[in-house]
């Protein structure tokens, strides 16, 4: 056999042994759905009723792989490198932004299966935000669906601190705080938040107006809210990722800038244990932000992806998700309205906005839907392209300068420590050798 041949004989069964591979995972990722969420964003059960319901749908068995994120980032970076083949993932609306961006999300067909009416059922408020992602070309709409929704404030302990003492953005200065000040993690959020404080006089002369304020990630504000985070260092005791409503709930701590729905968590949590929390948004403002589920394009198993999403839109489903987790679903039906509604715990708010007319004097959680006051001085935040380093790095400049006077003295004596024991020791077997 010439060489020419040997090599063409090689070559095909090299591809005739990667087909075979490539059909051989194909087949075992068709019984397989891989679901990457945030923690603490789905109701107990419901990952097991959905393996119940898709048989039923399909008459097949499905294996779920459910792994978990507490930052944005850190899911969206596993994307990006394209080394994990994920099915469904659920980013906020500024990562979404992001994927389109890059390309890294497939369409998803809304009318698949037995799709309960997604579109009917969305809040329209909701809907107004899905409608102003940018998705560079594409309609967010054809890649996204929304899940949960809400802003970013204060859960605070009005036991330690009134809400008067810490009403606005800058109260975060408090020296009262000091120490018991928890932060989230979440660099995108805090910034957005800021934004509303750092320029609360231009907004409130229309120099400024709010929806165009959170795509701001100019050098000048950068250096603004870093300015401010400094400013505000000593009372940080931590930047969190998941762990601050534990904190609140243990009274370790009085404030936490945190998400509406762990605020809602937390104050359900603590009642149990008898110590009262509440949540506010700040004076100025804040970001209303949602996270939705989309398939990456490294999918495996986009039937099954598709089929999950469905299932999580089921107002039953929706319902059983907020209960458990604080969160509140993106669905605004009349059964998730007469849920909600709990006449002896609230006061009237209104909440038309998301729910609709007829629904502007509603006994709903204050903490969950918020009211349109509140909701007015809140916008969405945008993904910042080619400048999110500058905010990455002035996020980790933040953190990084964070260690206070205490962990100097720490790392002091520790090192003071260690000279004074490495120069013992090269003492000790000085002397050891000057008696041999
Ligand atoms: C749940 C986190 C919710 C993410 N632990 C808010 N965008």
């Amino acid at each position: 056999m010439n060489k020419i041949i040997r090599f063409f004989i090689l070559a095909a069964l090299v591809s005739l042994y990667g087909m075979v591979t490539v059909s051989c995972e194909d087949e075992s990722r068709k019984h397989v759905l891989k679901i990457y969420n945030w923690a603490d964003y789905i109701g107990e059960g419901v990952l097991e009723d959905f393996q119940e319901w898709y048989k039923e749908e399909t008459g097949e068995e499905i294996e779920i792989i459910y792994q978990l994120f507490d930052i944005n980032e850190v899911m969206l970076s596993k994307i990006e490198k394209g080394h994990e083949d994920f099915d469904v993932v659920c980013p906020s609306e500024y990562i979404i932004e992001r994927m389109l961006r890059n390309d890294l999300l497939l369409p998803i067909d809304r009318d698949f299966g037995k799709t309960p009416d997604y579109t009917v059922n969305i809040s329209p408020f909701i809907q107004g935000l899905l409608n102003k992602v940018d998705g560079h070309g594409k309609d967010a709409n054809d890649y996204t669906v929304a899940y949960m929704w809400g802003t970013t404030g204060y859960l605070y302990n009005p036991k330690y601190v009134t809400a008067e003492e810490i009403s606005s953005w800058g109260s975060l200065r408090n020296p009262k705080l000091k120490g018991k000040l928890y932060v989230k993690d979440a660099f995108r959020d805090v910034y957005s938040s800021l934004l509303t404080y750092i320029y609360k006089d231009e907004l409130a002369n229309g120099t400024k107006e709010l929806d165009s304020l959170m795509y701001d990630s100019s050098d000048e504000s950068i250096e603004k809210v870093e300015t401010f985070l400094k400013s505000i260092k000593d009372n940080v005791s931590g930047w969190e990722a998941d762990f601050g409503k534990e904190q609140m709930t243990k009274e370790k701590a009085w404030v936490n800038v945190s998400w509406s729905g762990d605020a809602q968590w937390a104050i359900d949590e603590a009642a149990d244990v008898g110590v009262t929390l509440d949540y506010f948004v700040p004076e100025e403002g804040s970001n209303v932000w949602f996270d939705g589920w989309v398939i990456p394009k490294y999918a495996k198993n986009v039937k099954a992806a598709r089929y999950f999403i469905n299932f999580l839109c089921r107002p039953d489903i929706a319902l059983r998700n907020m209960d458990e987790i604080g969160y509140v679903s993106v669905i605004s039906t009349s059964e998730i309205l007469e849920n909600q509604i709990d006449e002896e715990s609230y006061e009237p708010l209104d909440a038309s906005f998301f729910f609709g007319e007829g629904a502007d004097s509603v006994c709903v959680s204050p903490v969950q839907y918020f009211g349109s006051d509140v909701i007015s001085k809140c916008a969405m935040m945008h993904d910042s392209g080619e400048r999110t380093e500058k905010l990455l790095s002035m996020w980790s400049r933040v953190k990084g300068d964070n260690a206070n006077s205490f962990t100097y003295i720490i790392l002091i004596v520790a090192a003071a420590a260690l000279l004074f024991f490495g120069i013992r020791r090269k003492q000790k077997r000085h002397r050891r050798k000057q008696m041999f």
